[in-house]
């Protein structure tokens, strides 16, 4: 299976993530993907291939042009406006307010087109959120040229981004851009299946409406997990997307068996449904150790699942998410590609 990477993800990497009160390192940092290029090369996998240019059309036909032109402009209108440091998000548009109106002041923007305030912005975020939808979009083609899988190791990571909100460490929500890449070249129908630990809400959002994506999510339940307002299991889409969402919410401590479970009943109602095509977001922040999740999944868990996924036989492309466990998060990741590839 090959591997799509860009070195510019480095130019995304915030000193600042608000988590209980404090300013910490964030979780999501660039040498997350140290890892998991080491355990690649170790396990034989062929050397990643750097992606072309990003294709902007998809990205514009899936996002807000508000959005983007914000993402874009952000940094240098923050600076101009003399904030010190990084973007942070301190405000945002609550029940009974105007969520139709992006403001003008950039303080008011920030907070409009974010969805939580853990995610910091810097000067190369956008550039660095480009070049992981370039991976994801490189990955998708090899697919399409007749590949079996490939592996989009894409940071940061897009489960979390919706059209017109980045947060969760999100900005471009690459499942569904390579979802809507498969549909664009004639896929009829085409499912993404979420096996990170938090609910993948951007992508549910993006998809809602819809009858030709299905989207299955594997997560710790909304009453307990971040992103905390999204994830339930009574939500199964609306209009057209009516029956094409699934969640299965979890409890605390989770064990790898009705995790399992769960994956099965995911597997069949994407066969069911029927699709030509499946994206994985592969986040494996479901792993016991993981600093900021709380499910229980061992290392060799991650291989059974990866052969479970196998099975549905679909042309598969897996895009990067999340998996905060620094040192196991290489093998974990790595382990759900070898269970896959058999
Ligand atoms: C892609 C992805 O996995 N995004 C996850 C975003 C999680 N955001 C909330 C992080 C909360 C961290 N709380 C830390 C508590 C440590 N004890
Ligand atoms: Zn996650």
């Amino acid at each position: 299976m090959q591997t799509f990477f860009s070195e510019e993800h480095r130019k995304h990497f915030p000193q600042a993530e608000l988590s209980g009160g404090q300013f910490v390192t964030p979780y999501e940092r660039p040498s997350r993907v140290e890892y998991i290029l080491r355990r690649l090369n170790e396990r034989g996998f062929d050397t990643p291939i750097a992606p072309q240019t990003p294709d902007m059309t998809v990205l514009r036909g899936l996002c807000d042009p508000g959005y983007l032109e914000f993402l874009e402009t952000c940094w240098d209108e923050w600076v101009a406006e003399g904030m010190a440091g990084e973007i942070i998000a301190g405000n945002f548009p609550a029940r009974r307010m105007q969520i139709s109106r992006p403001p003008r002041n950039i303080d008011g923007k920030v907070g409009y087109y974010s969805l939580a305030s853990e995610t910091a912005i810097t000067a190369g975020t956008w550039e660095a959120a480009l070049s992981s939808m370039a991976s994801a979009q490189a990955a998708q083609r090899a697919v399409a040229a007749g590949a079996r899988a490939a592996f989009a190791l894409c940071r940061p990571p897009g489960h979390h981004a919706t059209a017109d909100m980045y947060g969760g460490y999100c900005f471009i929500n690459n499942a569904a851009i390579v979802a809507q890449m498969f549909r664009d070249q004639g896929a009829g129908r085409v499912a993404v299946l979420d096996i990170d630990f938090h609910h993948g809400n951007g992508t549910q959002d993006i998809f809602y409406g819809r009858g030709d994506v299905f989207f299955a999510s594997l997560h710790g339940a909304p009453e307990d997990a971040f992103p905390y307002y999204l994830g339930y299991a009574d939500e199964t889409g609306a209009g057209d997307g009516e029956g094409a969402n699934v969640n299965y919410p979890m409890a605390p401590g989770t064990p790898y068996a009705p995790w399992a479970e769960a994956l099965e009943d995911a597997l069949a109602r994407i066969r069911a449904y029927g699709a030509e095509a499946l994206v994985v977001s592969l986040g494996v922040d479901a792993y016991k150790d993981d600093p900021i999740s709380f499910f229980k999944l061992d290392s060799p868990d991650f291989m059974d699942a990866g052969r479970r996924i196998a099975k549905l036989g679909l042309p598969t492309v897996f895009c990067m998410e999340g998996g905060y466990a620094i040192e196991a998060v290489g093998i974990n990741t790595v382990n759900v590609l070898e269970g896959f590839n058999g």
